[in-house]
């Protein structure tokens, strides 16, 4: 399997720890793809015609897109506790997914309008941005005891992944200032060896 790969992707950082978490790591080749908004990458627009990493090109030739389809995918191919749970479970887990996914998303379009230009930048966007993202951190922090409690998922993988890329590109953010519960459960992520290996900072890890 061939995985179009950023280091500086938080998408692509949640299919690399899945990876690691289901040890599927070794079956997959790296191929490094140059990311540079707004100009679009052509070898990833073939395989994707939305333009975006991560892309997972099967054996078979399948490009399978968006890290929802290829998390979900990679933990078919293991014998270990699922990631994508059966049951009740399966739905909370579904739902923290797609509150981690949804935030990153929004974080991804508040650092692209913030690199905007003087006089091209939109306020009121910037601070809708900030609006849902507080938001978001107030109901995480009021669930992080559901969270830490349960058995550890994709839920938990993407809203690792967000927090860390809040780290990365918004460090002046202070998210963890009165919310105790998120930054004790955050930093239990942070230290899996899954994480470690697959850091949200290249540069910083190094
Ligand atoms: N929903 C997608 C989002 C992927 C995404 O936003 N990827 C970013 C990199 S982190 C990207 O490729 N951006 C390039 C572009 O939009 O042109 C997923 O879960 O994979």
């Amino acid at each position: 399997m061939r995985l179009y790969w950023s280091a500086r992707s938080p998408f692509v950082r949640k299919v690399s720890i899945v990876a690691a978490e289901t040890g599927t790591e070794a079956r997959i080749e790296r191929v490094a793809m140059a990311i540079a908004q707004p100009k679009v990458n052509a070898d990833v627009l073939a395989a994707n015609p939305v333009g975006k990493i991560p892309v997972l090109l099967l054996d078979d030739g399948l490009a399978l897109t968006d890290s929802r389809v290829i998390c979900e995918y990679l933990d078919t191919l293991h014998d270990g506790p699922r990631l994508f749970p059966e049951g009740t479970e399966r739905w909370a887990a579904l739902r923290w997914q797609a509150m981690g996914d949804g935030l990153l998303e929004q974080l991804l379009l508040w650092r692209n309008e913030s690199l905007r230009p003087d006089g091209e930048r939109s306020q009121a966007f910037m601070d809708g941005y900030r609006t849902r993202f507080m938001e978001g951190f107030d109901r995480l922090e009021a669930e992080a005891g559901a969270l830490a409690a349960s058995p550890f998922s994709i839920g938990h993988i993407a809203i690792g992944c967000m927090l860390g890329f809040a780290d990365f590109r918004f460090a002046d953010l202070g998210w963890r200032e009165g919310r105790p519960a998120l930054a004790d459960w955050y930093s239990g992520f942070a230290a899996r060896p899954s994480a470690l290996a697959n850091p949200a900072d290249p540069d910083a890890a190094q």
